[in-house]
């Protein structure tokens, strides 16, 4: 027989539910679509399990190069990645926070 009471309300507490979709951090990344660094910063990404990722292409939508550099305080480069509306910056950022170990808690990890 199950037992119930604290100790089994306890226990239960422990099993974590798998992420819903909302849990999820929204990622967004300015790219173009020839870029290694885009390429690069979407396999490291991959590698923690975050396969969606909004795409922001500016060779399609060159006016939003605008929005870009007020986004990110004037970067003229790709990728430009955002965490849930905050700015990491390029690969090279993006790896250097992984490195650091401060990108899993920015993905929720
Ligand atoms: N250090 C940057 C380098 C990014 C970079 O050089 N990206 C290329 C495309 S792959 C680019 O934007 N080149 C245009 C430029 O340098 O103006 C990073 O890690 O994101």
């Amino acid at each position: 027989m199950e037992k119930r009471g604290p100790a089994n309300a306890r226990r239960q507490e422990k099993i974590s539910p798998p992420l819903s979709e909302n849990d999820m951090p929204h990622i967004e990344m300015y790219c173009t679509s020839v870029c290694p660094y885009c390429r690069s910063a979407e396999m490291l990404l991959a590698r923690k399990g975050f396969t969606e990722i909004e795409k922001i292409r500016l060779d399609l939508e060159p006016k939003r190069w605008e929005e870009l550099e007020t986004r990110s305080e004037g970067r003229r480069t790709v990728p430009q990645i955002f965490i849930d509306g905050v700015h990491v910056g390029g690969f090279d950022d993006l790896s250097e926070l992984n490195a650091e170990g401060k990108l899993d808690p920015m993905l929720g990890l």
